[in-house]
């Protein structure tokens, strides 16, 4: 009898371990996954953020890039704006229910009512444009080497720089941003890996392995990257996608 039903115990559990060996993980030690959701595979996603309830998404390329709000459960894209043909859109960020958003190498940013939706104008920009977001009342941006730059939203005024460094050594290619219960987080252009950093100071707190969340047939890809992370306060949620997924993961960070 005994056997039996260490048997029956065992068949069940041989079966978990076989289909878990061959899914992703659905955890890991530093952020739990609590949903998948759809996301526009056509979307070369270039910036991302949440709020109020909305999830709004900038997309590059000449010719495609766009300003979104998109439906979080269905990925579906409720209001849009294309960009004129020569500009390649980029990092974005929300101030004072303004959009901000950012271009490549075409030294504007163009602004937006993030209630209607209208363009409201642009503010001159220096430099490459990459990843944007907002933090108390400073815009942080990113340009692809291991600097962050801090600037009056009103004005795009030049407030301070910093270094992001890791032990000492400087983390270049930071891109997408995003604030987290006040560390800024950067991802790393054509890595899985998500620094945690201090704004106040470059210094790199640890990193987070987003490795698991790459779709499977992206990997080999060295243009469809992570590229994506929107933070919600109000419910503690990550949005995580990248360039050209079709899935957009929702998270919880454990700390
Ligand atoms: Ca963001």
């Amino acid at each position: 009898m005994r056997s039996v039903a260490l048997l029956a115990l065992l068949i069940p559990l041989l079966a978990l371990t076989g289909c878990s060996a061959t899914q992703k993980p659905a955890a890991s030690a530093d952020y739990e996954i609590l949903r998948i959701l759809p996301h526009d595979a056509s979307a070369f996603t270039q910036g991302l953020l949440f709020h109020d309830g909305k999830l709004f998404e900038s997309t590059g390329l000449y010719g495609q890039s766009t300003l979104r709000e998109v439906d979080l459960q269905t990925g579906e894209i409720a209001r849009k704006r294309a960009l004129p043909h020569n500009l390649f859109g980029e990092g974005l960020a929300l101030y004072s229910n303004r959009l901000y958003q950012l271009t490549w190498r075409e030294n504007i940013i163009l602004l937006y009512d993030a209630t209607t939706f209208e363009t409201t104008g642009s503010l001159p920009w220096k430099g490459q444009g990459w990843g944007l977001t907002a933090w108390s009342n400073q815009l942080i941006a990113s340009d692809g080497s291991a600097q962050l730059r801090f600037y009056d939203p009103q004005t795009m005024k030049l407030l301070g720089e910093v270094t992001v460094r890791d032990q000492g050594q400087p983390i270049a290619q930071l891109n997408e941003l995003e604030m987290v219960e006040g560390e800024l987080l950067a991802n790393i252009w054509r890595e899985d890996r998500v620094a945690r950093i201090d704004p106040s100071t470059g210094n790199v707190l640890g990193w987070l392995d987003f490795s698991p969340l790459v779709p499977e047939g992206l990997r080999a890809s060295r243009e469809a990257v992570l590229n994506g992370l929107a933070y919600d306060p109000a419910t503690k949620r990550l949005f995580v996608t990248g360039k050209n997924w079709p899935v957009l993961y929702e998270i919880r960070l454990s700390k």
